[in-house]
């Protein structure tokens, strides 16, 4: 009932020519109108969106900054409120955003789902700290003497959010940064414009005032580049790559203003090792899922399965033999495991990596993708046995598992060849030895450690998510510590006595 519903709201979708163009109050609108296809049947075209020019990114900068203090002003009761509201109506319209993440996302529909659940548990769990942590708070002091710590958004916060979870992340970073004050400008990846307008303009419906949540929809290079160099801009809550964020930073820090706060989650070479006391079965069950789940399209996705040689011919047979039941396909089916790659240039540099793979490393299996995939930028699924990490380079972003063997006496000189990646995002493990899963987990450098499970679907609150070195700045969302980030302690101290004026704080 969930896919007809979901899929008869895709179709209007499709009918009603969608369009998602900037909502920046007073400004002009262009005439530039760029296509939106579904990933899954590139001949499909699900809207259309409008890029911001420069006339435009620099309206909202001024709405921004005129509109921040007042919001700033609002009690936190208030501003959760309005979150929670926003929770409320996204849940009151799972199906419709359910439909646009299948459509301009390619994501399957309990992808979706769980999208949806994100975005929602986000709102509430930002919403929530709101209400409890950020009440101005007294403070010891002589007599005499009144102290209060305040907690204030730090300004104009620029949130860029990536296509792999369009609405989850989007939602995730501008809720923490209205949460704590700020006013925002939201740029989401240019694939997903559409779940970024809609999600904003729910915002505003639940009752967020228009130049406190801005949607600019833009490329990197202009728009981004634009945001990220502004004087204006106090900090940029970012997800995507570790190359884009390096570049943010360097933007932050060379303008001639206040030091930029950058909050970044970035990339992974997430790594699962598993002992010769791992059960086969769930092994690769869950490696499975690691791997291959959304395409391989998380930065969170099992990307290097090591794996003890006693067990490792076998594991690498049930891979194979596991990968062939994979249905690969139309992600508005229920029954489909595994949908497109987001784009052309996504689906390249997966083919190019496989090239290289198929030449220096072993092909343990290939998935094939049905006829019906021909129109869509799909990538089935391939395992392949490598000698060493060094093989691999960059993050690889899709359906792509690498298998590494190691001997007894080398788990040691796994962990810290994974470390010696940079990377240090997640981290699963297989083992039925405590003294084995405690070495590991304490000594590898990630962010989310993973034990007898898979290593994907952070719960807010439950799994807080993000990593360090390469992987990102922190701190992680979805944890007690994110939301404070985006805001700056104000210490106000006052002179009680009569020599005061008996001035106190409301
Ligand atoms: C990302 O892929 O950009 O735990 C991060 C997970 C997700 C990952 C999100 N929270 O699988």
């Amino acid at each position: 009932a969930l896919a007809e519903q979901v899929n008869a709201t895709g179709e209007k979708l499709l009918a009603g020519n969608q369009l998602a163009t900037p909502l920046v109050p007073g400004a002009v609108p262009s005439n530039a109108f760029l296509p939106i296809s579904n990933p899954a049947d590139h001949r499909q075209i699900v809207g259309q969106w409008q890029p911001a020019d420069s006339a435009t990114v620099e309206k909202a900068m001024v709405n921004a900054v005129a509109a921040q203090p007042a919001w700033d002003r609002t009690p936190p009761a208030s501003r959760a409120a309005i979150l929670e509201h926003a929770a409320d109506l996204l849940e009151a319209r799972t199906a419709e955003y359910i439909a646009l993440c299948v459509k301009e996302a390619g994501k399957t529909i309990p992808d979706s789902v769980a999208e949806v659940r994100e975005a929602v548990d986000f709102l509430r769990y930002y919403a929530g700290q709101l209400r409890t942590s950020f009440n101005p708070e007294p403070l010891p002091g002589p007599t005499g003497e009144s102290n209060q710590l305040q907690l204030h958004g730090r300004g104009v916060f620029v949130c860029i959010s990536p296509w792999n979870f369009p609405l989850a992340i989007y939602i995730g970073q501008i809720a923490a940064a209205l949460a704590a004050g700020n006013a925002v400008i939201a740029k989401p990846a240019e694939q997903t414009n559409l779940v970024g307008y809609r999600a904003t303009q729910l915002l505003h419906e639940a009752g967020i005032p228009a130049a406190v949540l801005q949607f600019l929809p833009g490329d990197g290079a202009t728009v981004g580049a634009a945001l990220t160099a502004d004087p204006r801009v106090a900090g940029v809550a970012f997800t995507g790559s570790t190359d884009t964020a390096r570049a943010i930073n360097r933007a932050l820090a060379a303008r001639d203003s206040a030091i930029g706060v950058l909050i970044a989650e970035t990339g992974g070479q997430n790594a699962f090792i598993a002992d010769s006391s791992a059960l086969p079965e769930q092994l690769v069950k869950d490696a499975i899922s690691s791997a291959f789940t959304s395409a391989g399209q998380r930065c969170s996705a099992s990307r290097v399965l090591f794996v003890q040689d006693d067990i490792a011919d076998k594991v690498m047979t049930m891979l194979a033999g596991a990968m062939d039941e994979l249905k690969i396909g139309d992600p508005g089916l229920l029954s489909t495991d595994i949908g497109p790659v987001i784009d052309a240039d996504a689906l390249k540099l997966l083919e190019d990596h496989a090239a290289r793979m198929n030449n220096e490393a072993r092909l343990i299996k290939q998935t094939e993708c049905p006829e019906a995939a021909a129109h869509g930028t799909y990538f089935g699924p391939r395992a392949w046995e490598l000698h060493s990490l060094d093989q691999l380079h960059k993050e690889i972003f899709g359906p792509a598992l690498h298998v590494i063997r190691w001997k007894a006496d080398e788990l040691d000189q796994v962990i810290d060849a994974i470390t010696a990646s940079g990377y240090g995002l997640t981290l699963g493990i297989h083992s039925r030895i405590d003294e084995t899963v405690d070495r590991i987990a304490s000594r590898a450098r990630v962010g989310n450690v993973y034990v007898n499970r898979n290593q994907i679907g952070a719960v807010v609150g439950v799994q807080p998510f993000g990593g360090q070195g390469l992987s990102g700045t922190g701190p992680k969302a979805g944890g007690p510590h994110y939301l404070p980030r985006f805001a700056t302690e104000k210490a106000i101290t006052i002179n009680t006595t009569a020599a005061g004026g008996n001035a106190s704080l409301l």
